[in-house]
Order: C-alpha cells, then sequence, then structure tokens
C-alpha cells in the first residue's frame, strides 16, 4: 500500500486551504505562513487523519479540512516554538526557522494566522454540527488543557519560566506532560478523521480503540523522538550518554534512561498495532512500524 499519492494530495490540499485562508492577508504574512506550512515536514498527522478516516470507511472528499486543520496548528507551535524566546531554534524542516528569515514579528504573526485559519477552515468546511464537534475537539487539543498546557509544563520543568526552579519530573508526570504538549494533537488528527468520515448529521462517535491507537502511538512518537535526540548527541560527542541524555532538556531518555525508554516503546507500539488491527486498518499498522524505526 503506498503512501505517495496519500502525501501528494496532502500538500495540494495544504496549499488550497492556506491560499483561500489568506487570500484577504497581506501579501509579506501569506508569504511568511506558506514558507513554514509547506516547508518538507513528515505529514504525520494529516496522515493520520487520512488513514483514518479510511478505516471509518471515508471517501478521502471530506478529509481535508480536518488533515489541513492539524497540521495548521502544528506548524503555529513549531514557529512559536521556534522563536528565541522558546527553543531559539534556527533550523526546521531543513530550512531556517521562520523568525531567522522573516523577523520575530512576522514569524509570531504567521503563527497566529495558522492557528486561527485552522479555525476557519473547519468552520468553513463542514456543516454546521459537524464543523462545530470538530472545532471543539481541535481547540481542547490545542489549548490550555491541551498542547500549550504541555508546552507550560515543559518550560516550567526545565526552570525555563520566570521565577521557576527546574523541577525534573516523575515518568508518570513526564508522560503526562507528553501526552499534552504532543499527544493532544496526535489524538485531535485521529479523532477528526473519525469525525470526517460520519454523516454530517451524526451522531458524532469515535470508538474507543481509536482513542488507544492515538494515545499509544503519541507518545510512542514522543519517545522515540527523545531517543533519536540522544542517538545524535552520542554520534555527536562519540560518548554514551545514558541518563545524561541530551543535556538541558527535559527527555524521556534523559529521566529514565535509553533501556527504558527502548522498553516503553516496544510496549506502547504492540499496543498501538493491536488497536490499529481493531480499527481494521493495515495502514495504521504500518504507520506505527514506520513512526518506530523512522530516521527523523
Ligand atoms: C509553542 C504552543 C507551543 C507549543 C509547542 C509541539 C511543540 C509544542 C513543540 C515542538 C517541540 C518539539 C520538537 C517536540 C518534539 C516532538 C515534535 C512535536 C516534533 C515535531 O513534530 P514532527 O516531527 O515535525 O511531526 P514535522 O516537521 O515532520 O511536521
Amino acid at each position: 500500500m503506498r503512501m505517495e499519492p496519500r502525501l501528494k494530495r496532502i500538500e495540494s490540499a495544504l496549499r488550497e486551504h492556506w491560499g483561500r485562508v489568506s487570500a484577504a492577508a497581506p501579501p509579506i504574512l501569506r508569504e511568511a505562513g506558506a514558507y513554514s506550512l509547506l516547508a518538507p515536514g513528515k505529514r504525520l498527522r494529516p496522515l493520520l487523519a487520512l488513514l483514518v478516516h479510511e478505516a471509518a470507511g471515508g471517501s478521502g472528499e471530506n478529509v481535508w479540512p480536518a488533515a489541513c486543520a492539524v497540521e495548521m496548528v502544528h506548524t503555529y507551535s513549531l514557529i512559536h516554538d521556534d522563536l528565541p524566546a522558546m527553543d531559539n531554534d534556527d533550523l526546521r524542516r531543513g530550512r531556517p526557522t521562520c523568525h531567522k528569515v522573516f523577523g520575530e514579528a512576522l514569524a509570531i504573526l504567521a503563527g497566529d494566522a495558522l492557528l486561527t485559519g485552522a479555525f476557519e477552515v473547519l468552520a468553513a468546511g463542514y456543516a454546521p454540527s459537524l464543523a462545530a464537534v470538530c472545532t471543539l475537539e481541535l481547540a481542547q487539543a490545542a489549548g490550555a488543557a491541551g498542547m500549550v498546557g504541555g508546552q507550560t509544563l515543559d518550560l516550567q520543568a526545565e526552570g525555563r519560566l520566570l521565577n521557576c526552579e527546574p523541577q525534573p519530573p516523575t515518568q508518570a508526570a513526564l508522560e503526562e506532560l507528553h501526552r499534552r504538549k504532543t499527544g493532544a494533537l496526535i489524538r485531535a488528527a485521529v479523532r477528526l478523521g473519525w469525525l470526517s468520515a460520519l454523516p454530517p448529521e451524526g451522531p458524532f462517535r469515535v470508538p474507543d480503540s481509536a482513542d488507544t491507537f492515538a494515545d499509544a502511538l503519541g507518545l510512542l512518537f514522543q519517545i522515540t523522538d527523545d531517543l533519536l535526540d540522544v542517538q545524535g548527541s552520542e554520534e555527536k560527542t562519540g560518548k554514551r550518554l545514558g541518563k545524561d541524555a541530551v543535556r538541558g532538556k527535559l527527555t524521556y531518555p534523559g529521566l529514565v534512561g535509553v533501556e527504558l525508554s527502548r522498553r516503553r516503546v516496544i510496549e506502547l507500539g504492540q499496543i498501538a498495532q493491536q488497536a490499529a488491527a481493531a480499527l481494521g486498518s493495515p495502514e495504521l499498522e504500518q504507520l506505527v512500524q514506520h513512526v518506530i524505526v523512522r530516521e527523523r
């Protein structure tokens, strides 16, 4: 089963939806948003939405507002996360970060426009009841109790908020942080993918196996991302880092060690694979495997 045609379709849907919501925007803002949104990302979240939509019996036609809205929120979070006030990164998706190219003020505004644009895409793309359900799901996932909350807990634990000392969390607290920071949006991609395959008048029920799948995959994705960081640091320094992995950053292997992290990946991979099988989707099973063995 091939992913390339789906990935191509995702690129054109992103271009189309951003083009629509930014049509009346100042050209420089439109350009800054496009620069980050259309940069070569993995497209994990829209791909998840699409595959789950297909598993729910959807034809693919109705998934695009959901798939694009989630990727727009994800891109906004990356732009803001890269800013000097947060991670101060120079590179993203293999290119200079948005603020390096357009300056901090415009990068903040491009992030803001992508975030608000995502909700416009949902409101304009679906019949009122489905739009309301999807909007609520995405707002909860992206907001204070979800991704923004997770980012806050992360900065707080690392002692990077004003007047707060670094405070390493327990393993359970770190998993909760990751569930919010990265997991919530992955869960939203899965749930919106399913919801977009339902009749627009409802009922709007998502099966438990979809949530189980999303929760396991979200945490799995973050731990494997941390493990890839460790691997990168070990290659750079030529040293085995173990628990000291990725100094100064709060990571799963940094807290519990590389071996326990790898074991947790296997455990979560099995949960996600079983849930994908329960959803009747070999494509989702394959995606789990891909997340586990990816190189970046
Ligand atoms: C600034 C509100 C706000 C939130 C930031 C998601 C996030 C929260 C920050 C990103 C920091 C980071 C690098 C987290 C590790 C896991 C992760 C989300 C990586 C980036 O996602 P990918 O790998 O990126 O799916 P691409 O570019 O492939 O889409």
